[in-house]
């Protein structure tokens, strides 16, 4: 049997993580449409804060704007935290940017470890605003939905990570890697799902615990995007100009044509180089 679908259904993991919240409960499918959607029902249903979704397979898995999320069975992770924070509806983007940092940090962990291959660089790079790429190429996506009223009702942020992944589609081959292929060797998804819950935890209490400001300058420091000339696709709209900040919500500031956007959402390439 699979060591991941194993673990979880034999409840080792949360012994093994020592966590306080994030894993208090995880459900495992062998194969579901989107495990945002599956997590969406049960936080409708009540279940706690911390809960996991996590899927093997997804048929229908979902990118931002119901785009699709290539989500092939047995090789990458697929999940769902759902969380009930008490912070303002405002700081919501606050939530995709600590799952960055999250899957960011575990993967790191996993660059120091011996045997990476010297052909590849192995460059890490967090991309505004939910994306992890390796090498200039997508290796993790995160969408987070929200369930909003006067409060956050609750939040589900989805995580996907090309884990096993020899190849991909045609028209996925061009932008997406998986640390299979970068690393040139089979990962432990198990492993990396627990460094994951660990890592995510620490984040998010640091965000309920106000150290927002300084988990949005952690982030903007694993970009490289300040200063750089970029065009945003946005609402059916391109922006073209120059990136000047990433603010205290994790809005991107853009300058173009004399005046200020600020954007929480949108799709970004270089102008110089358009990847990603
Ligand atoms: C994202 O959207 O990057 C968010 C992806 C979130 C996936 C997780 S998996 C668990 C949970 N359940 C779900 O149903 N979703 C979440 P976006 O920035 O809109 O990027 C989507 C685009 O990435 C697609 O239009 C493709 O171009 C590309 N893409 C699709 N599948 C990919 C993959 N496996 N790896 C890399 N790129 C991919």
């Amino acid at each position: 049997m699979d060591k991941l679908r194993e673990a979880i259904i034999n409840n080792d993991i949360w012994e093994e993580v020592k966590n306080e919240e994030i894993g208090s409960r995880i459900v495992f499918l062998d194969s579901i449409d989107s495990t945002n959607f599956k997590a969406k029902e049960l936080a409708s249903k009540g279940y706690q804060s911390g809960t996991v979704v996590v899927a093997d397979e997804q048929t229908a898995g979902r990118g931002r704007l119901g785009r699709n999320w290539y989500s092939p069975a047995g090789t990458g992770l697929w999940l769902s935290i759902i969380l009930r924070p008490d912070i303002p509806p405002l700081d919501s983007p606050l939530l995709t940017v600590i799952a960055s940092l999250a899957v960011y940090e575990s993967l790191l962990v996993l660059e120091k470890e011996p045997a990476a291959p010297e052909q590849h660089n192995n460059t890490l790079q967090i991309k505004w605003p939910n994306d992890i790429l390796m090498d200039g190429k997508k290796l993790a996506g995160i969408l987070t939905e929200l369930s909003l009223g006067s409060k956050i009702n609750y939040a589900v942020v989805g995580i996907g990570i090309n884990v096993n992944q020899e190849e991909f589609p045609a028209e996925l081959s061009g932008i997406a890697t998986s640390l299979r292929r970068e690393y040139n060797k089979e990962i432990d998804r198990l492993e990396l799902f627990k460094k994951i819950l660990i890592s995510f935890e620490r984040y998010y209490f640091r965000l309920l615990n106000n150290d927002g400001p300084q988990l949005v300058k952690e982030w903007k420091g694993r970009m490289n995007i300040i200063g750089k000339e970029v065009s945003i696709h946005d609402n059916e709209r391109i922006y073209q100009g120059r990136v000047l900040d990433i603010a205290e919500q994790g809005e991107l500031i853009l300058e173009s044509g004399g005046e200020i956007f600020h954007f929480w959402a949108g799709d970004v390439s270089l102008r110089s180089s358009p990847a990603g």
